[in-house]
């Protein structure tokens, strides 16, 4: 019998065979217990001849039936080898990289260059009060300059800002000429205004506000600051021209216009044949502003520019519709993967 059942488990080609053959010999009902029946009738001398060779059988069977388990195995876990191996130079899946908004990259720009020249960067809130909004803007209630923004109004004395100008007010009464020196800051952040979107104007934007007040700042200082500014911004060959404008809050006003990236100067479609493009309101901060938020008009002067990012962003990139900045497009978007390549 024994060479029968080495021969079987020998043969056998699954552990699932393997198992039965177990059964079949050693299991409970199996050979060896029917053997092991007849043992009663056996004669004393009889049975432990019996009972030995039964043992010897067991130990030879459990030994081969081990010894080709391992074979069965060793083959199992070479066959799944095979079958699961890793092509390791096949290319793998790119993942989807993001970057930061081309508005948050022109606006971080922005604030390196005025951080460089020694301004603060401030932070005002976009629930703003009429109050600061308007009425410390030199904008009192009823001022007919208030049509000059069409404003998302929360309840008669809340609103959400229209500019960014608030935060001078903000600044302002915050600082100490003694303690702190000269007062230079810019605070970037939205802007919302009822206008109607169209390729130019959208109802929520961001601004850039830029404050410097000091003993004897003059428009001199804003011109030369503002040049420094978009040489760095748009190149070194870059002129600037200052035109009278109105802001109630800045006493004169200018607009600020940069000679045309794209022809220089000659005039062609990008500047209207003009040959110069507007990109920011800018003034000597009025009196009555400075007074208002508790500084000595008599001694000191100031003066404060507020340019829009989005425009910024659509002379620099050559953009022409705003529209495309909101609407989350990959394929506009990832044109614009500053240093997050
Ligand atoms: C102002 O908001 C003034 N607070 C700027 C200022 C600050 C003047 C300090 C003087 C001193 P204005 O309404 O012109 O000004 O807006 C400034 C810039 O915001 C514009 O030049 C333009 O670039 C941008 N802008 C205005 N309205 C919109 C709009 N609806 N959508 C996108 N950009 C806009």
């Amino acid at each position: 019998m024994e060479t029968v059942a080495i021969d079987e488990i020998n043969a056998s080609e699954s552990l699932k065979d393997l198992d039965a053959i177990r059964v079949k010999y050693i299991g409970k009902k199996g050979k060896l217990t029917d053997i092991s029946k007849v043992m009663r009738h056996l004669s004393n001398e009889e049975r432990p001849q019996l009972g030995q060779a039964m043992n010897q059988f067991k130990d030879n069977f459990n030994t081969a039936l081990e010894a080709h388990k391992e074979k069965l195995e060793e083959q199992a876990l070479a066959e799944k080898l095979a079958s699961e191996k890793i092509d390791v130079t096949l290319p793998g899946k790119q993942p989807l990289r993001g970057s930061r908004h081309i508005i948050t990259q022109i606006m971080e720009e922005i604030e390196d260059l005025f951080i460089g020249m020694g301004y603060q960067v401030i932070e005002g809130p976009e629930v703003e009060t009429d109050s600061y909004n308007f009425e410390k803007m030199n904008l009192p209630k009823n001022h007919p300059a208030r049509d000059m923004q069409d404003t998302f109004y929360i309840d008669e004395e809340t609103l959400l800002r229209t500019h960014t100008s608030p935060v001078q007010a903000r600044t302002m009464e915050e600082h100490d000429f003694e303690k702190d020196g000269p007062l230079k800051m810019i605070s970037p952040g939205k802007v919302f205004r009822r206008d109607t979107d169209d390729a130019t104007h959208s109802h929520q934007f961001h601004q850039i506000e830029g404050l410097v007040v000091d003993k004897n700042i003059t428009l001199a200082d804003l011109k030369g600051t503002l040049l420094q500014f978009v040489q760095a911004l748009f190149g070194e060959d870059r002129e600037i021209r200052l035109r009278p404008s109105y802001f109630p809050f800045t006493e004169p006003s200018v607009e600020v216009d940069v000679s045309c990236f794209k022809c220089g100067g000659e005039g062609c479609n990008v500047c209207k044949q003009t040959g110069w493009i507007e990109i920011l309101g800018s003034g000597v901060v009025h009196p009555d502003v400075l007074e208002m938020s508790g500084i000595d008009s008599t001694q000191y002067s100031g003066f404060a520019f507020g340019l829009g990012q989005e425009r910024v962003a659509m002379l620099k990139y050559n953009i022409d519709d705003i529209r495309h900045f909101y609407q989350n497009d990959l394929r506009f978007l990832s044109q614009f993967r500053g240093g997050d390549n």
